[in-house]
């Protein structure tokens, strides 16, 4: 079921998505393996397809949709009821990038964690994420980035935050981020993945 998961959000046909996520989770598959071996196992495969010219934009943007389809099933399962924040988040994408998948992912998770999320959505620039942290009383600014181009933002929201005088952390992921990435700007996060990002948050904010 796992593999026709993946292939109908191959197909981008988002009614075969929910379809399938619905009778997955009927057949009591655990949430997470419905999560990682259907839909991000079938992005994953669209990646490869788009960057070697085999699928185009059009052919991803219904994928896209597709997936949050299938993400929108899960989120109640992922997310729990009636909890006590454990901190407020600021989250988005940088400046100049549009995807919001992983970043999603990772608010949705978060949420899950107990955390309040206020997510700024894509193509978000720095006075934004300060601003936004500012009005909420966030305890951290979470940025996410799926292009080599729009990563180095990071910098100057990192810069921005910091010299805001908030003393907030910032933490950082998505696809070509890494550690050593964080380092270089001063990020006191990084995360490879929305399970590790609910472990760094914790760590980083105490909680
Ligand atoms: Co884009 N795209 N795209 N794209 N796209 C990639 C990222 C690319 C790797 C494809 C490829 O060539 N193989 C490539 C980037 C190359 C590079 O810079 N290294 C690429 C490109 C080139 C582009 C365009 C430039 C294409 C063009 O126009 N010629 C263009 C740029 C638009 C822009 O942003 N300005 C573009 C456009 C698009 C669409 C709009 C069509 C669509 C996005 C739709 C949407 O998001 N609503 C799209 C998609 C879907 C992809 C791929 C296929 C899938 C991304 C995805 O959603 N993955 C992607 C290829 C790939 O990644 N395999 C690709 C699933 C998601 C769950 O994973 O987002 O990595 P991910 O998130 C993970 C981790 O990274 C991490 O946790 C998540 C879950 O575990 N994570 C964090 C993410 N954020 C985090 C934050 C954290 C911690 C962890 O802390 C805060």
């Amino acid at each position: 079921m796992l593999k026709e998961i993946q292939e109908a959000l191959l197909k981008g046909s988002k009614p075969e998505v929910e379809k399938l996520v619905d009778q997955a989770l009927e057949a009591k598959i655990p949430t997470g393996q419905i999560l990682n071996e259907g839909l991000i196992a079938g992005m994953q495969r669209l990646g490869v397809l788009f960057k070697n010219n085999e699928v185009f934009i059009p052919e991803v943007l219904v994928a896209a949709r597709a997936m949050h389809a299938g993400l929108a099933k899960l989120e109640p399962l992922l997310v729990r009821d009636g909890i006590q924040p454990k901190g407020a988040v600021v989250i988005g994408t940088v400046k100049g990038d549009l995807h919001d998948i992983g970043k999603n992912l990772v608010g949705m998770m978060l949420r899950g964690a107990g955390y309040k999320i206020i997510d700024l959505g894509i193509d978000v620039p720095a006075e934004k994420f300060v601003a936004a942290a500012k009005d909420n009383k966030a305890d951290i600014v979470a940025l996410s980035a799926l292009l080599t181009t729009t990563m180095i933002q990071m910098k100057s929201i990192v810069e921005a935050v910091r010299t805001s005088g908030l003393g907030i952390p910032v933490v950082i992921g998505g696809a070509p981020v890494t550690r050593e990435y964080a380092n270089e700007i001063s990020a006191q996060g990084y995360a490879p993945d929305a399970a590790s990002a609910v472990e760094e948050v914790g760590k980083l904010i105490g909680r």
